[in-house]
């Protein structure tokens, strides 16, 4: 078997979902971790101008989502048939759709325009999008979809620490405590444990 190469930047956000797909798929793999120095000279070698990417014998793999997608058929943690596949790329899709509008605020260059639109996003945006999230966790026990342990599980907890950098909410452990226990939830099991036990350290 060929070493798969997975190439991110130094933090979670959107690669960590596929390193701990990687390691809980105990697949030989390498995380690299690409400085912001030497991205100019990768970039233009990678499918899209952006990471995160894949390389398995020489095949690159990009787009966050897809690859988590695949990772998780490979591994036996998609659905069992085309209507479950769909509750996950549904529910994964949403919280993508509370990433991307936080996105909107967080990447906003004026920083008046930053401030004003982040006030509009958590009184009138944010709670809702919130809410909802932790009613499909609870209807889900504890899970993103299906009421099990599903690649979506993955998409969450790999991206949550940065969610909460993105929403500008460092007390969403407080206010949705099943977030947090389904963030654990992944990063308990043992290979992902062992994984993120000797990873570097960041904060998002
Ligand atoms: N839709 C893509 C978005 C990837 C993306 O936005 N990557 C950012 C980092 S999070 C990037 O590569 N930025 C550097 C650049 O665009 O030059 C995915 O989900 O993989």
């Amino acid at each position: 078997m060929p070493q798969t190469e997975f190439y991110y930047f130094p933090i979670k956000a959107l690669g960590e979902p596929i390193r701990l797909l990687l390691a809980y798929g105990g697949e030989d793999w390498k995380d690299n971790r690409v400085t912001p120095e030497d991205w100019p000279n990768f970039k233009p070698k990678t499918p899209f101008g952006q990471m995160p990417v894949m390389v398995v014998d020489g095949k690159q793999y990009a787009q966050s989502i897809p690859l988590s997608r695949y990772l998780g058929r490979k591994h036996g943690l998609a659905g069992s048939n085309i209507d479950e596949d769909f509750l996950i790329d549904q529910n994964v899709e949403f919280v993508n759709d509370i990433r991307a509008k936080a996105a909107q605020v967080q990447y906003e260059p004026d920083e008046a325009l930053k401030a004003k639109k982040h006030e509009d996003f958590s009184k009138n945006v944010y709670p809702g999008m919130l809410a909802k999230l932790d009613q499909i966790l609870k209807e889900n026990n504890g899970h993103l979809a299906l009421g099990k342990l599903t690649w979506g599980d993955f998409v969450f907890a790999g991206i949550y620490a940065y969610l909460k950098v993105m929403l500008q909410a460092p007390d969403l452990d407080e206010r949705f405590p099943a977030f947090k226990k389904l963030e654990q939830t992944v990063y308990s099991l043992p290979k992902v444990k062992a994984y993120a036990d000797a990873a570097p350290k960041t904060d998002h």
